[in-house]
């Protein structure tokens, strides 16, 4: 059976791999941190089944301590080490850079070096992102557009990037990056900008909100299914020889078209309660990216399956219920 270490299991993507892993007979680890409150939420459902639940493993870590990275890699010996960990919101970063960077940042290179240490090779998986594309310099972005970030996130995850193709050069490691463009899904982290618009609208259509408060509804992005996407993580780690790889849709939609797509489909006019709010905008602003996956699709043979409607309209549903619970509990007064 192999063994799959899984930095940011908590996450939206580190459930949909563990979920796709122990489908697939792993014995899945996962690292999760210590939290004043449970963080554990996305993935407690795969507890409840029998079968699953025995073969996932949950350790406490960080990517800040080197030195419990290091005894965790020595402990559980994994064959996969999937590296999904972040401070993972734009905005966020240019609050709080310095942390970005210790945890995107060096926070990969404490985990490479532990790799490199480990008795027996383990191959590595990269979270790199479209974001180190920022202020794109051709479109579509392939593996040989050159990066241009444009906040400390993407600063960072250029330095991790760069890092897996060193160490994979240097030390022969079998590391590969994923340069995946954003991908959603009704785990998706109530802040971005998807599941902010899917959680407010089926929340004012059920009367419990009444505005929406956005930044730039004029920035694009390629948006796909985070379901699809963690198949391709796997797949880059069953290859013959380790790669980066571009994933996405390579289509691009404006935050105003999701708007358009969440709020006709429960037959609201979105005009009527979004507003903006400056609190949404960022320094420096990533106004449109567009992947060109055909690396992927000639040689891991990975497609999207999931569109940017029914993206938008699985998110819509699934906040719908979460809508529909909130608003009998409100009822009922608690
Ligand atoms: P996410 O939902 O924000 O999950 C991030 C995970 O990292 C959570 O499990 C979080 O733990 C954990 N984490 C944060 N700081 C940590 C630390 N100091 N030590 C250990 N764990 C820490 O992100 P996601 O959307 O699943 O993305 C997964 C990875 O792909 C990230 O590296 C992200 O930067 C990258 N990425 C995402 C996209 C996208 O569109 N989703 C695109 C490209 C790349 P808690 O639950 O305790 O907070
Ligand atoms: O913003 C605009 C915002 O925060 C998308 C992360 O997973 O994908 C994600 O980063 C766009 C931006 O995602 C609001 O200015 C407008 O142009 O959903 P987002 P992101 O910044 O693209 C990449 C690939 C990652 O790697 C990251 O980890 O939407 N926008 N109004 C807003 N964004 C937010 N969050 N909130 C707003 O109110």
């Amino acid at each position: 059976m192999k063994i799959a270490l899984i930095t940011g299991i908590t996450g939206q993507d580190g459930s949909y791999l563990a979920e796709f892993l122990l489908k697939k007979d792993y014995e899945v680890w996962g690292i999760t941190r210590r939290s004043s409150s449970f963080n554990t939420g996305r993935i407690d459902y795969l507890y409840k089944d029998p079968h699953e639940k025995s073969r996932l493993k949950l350790v406490y870590g960080d990517m800040t301590d080197g030195v419990n990275l290091s005894s965790i890699l020595n402990d559980i010996k994994p064959d996969e080490v999937y590296n999904l960990a972040a401070q993972s919101h734009v905005r966020v970063s240019f609050d709080q850079p310095i942390y970005t960077a210790n945890v995107d940042g060096i926070g990969t290179l404490r985990l490479l070096e532990a790799v490199r240490k480990m008795q027996k090779p383990a191959k590595f998986y990269q979270a790199s992102s479209s974001e180190m594309y920022g202020k794109a310099v051709e479109m579509p972005q392939s593996e040989k557009t050159p990066f241009y970030p444009r906040s400390p996130y993407g600063c960072a995850k250029v330095y991790s990037f760069w890092q897996t193709v060193n160490y994979r050069e240097a030390y022969k490691i079998f590391a590969c990056n994923g340069i995946l463009f954003n991908h959603e899904s009704p785990r998706r982290g109530e802040t971005f900008v998807t599941r902010k618009i899917t959680r407010a609208a089926t929340r004012i259509k059920l009367g419990l909100q009444e505005k929406l408060y956005l930044g730039n509804l004029d920035a694009k992005r390629d948006w796909g299914f985070a379901g699809d996407y963690v198949e391709a993580m796997w797949l880059m780690m069953q290859q013959d020889k380790p790669d980066d790889y571009v994933i996405a849709t390579g289509q691009t939609h404006s935050v105003r078209e999701f708007l358009d797509e969440v709020f006709g489909y429960l037959e609201l006019d979105w005009e009527k309660y979004v507003e903006k709010d400056t609190r949404y905008y960022r320094p420096t602003e990533v106004d449109v990216l567009q992947g060109d996956a055909s690396k992927a699709e000639k040689y891991l043979k990975w497609r999207p399956k999931v569109t940017f409607k029914q993206l938008a309209r699985m998110m819509t549903d699934a906040d719908m219920k979460l809508a529909k619970q909130e608003k009998i509990l409100k009822e009922h007064g608690q």
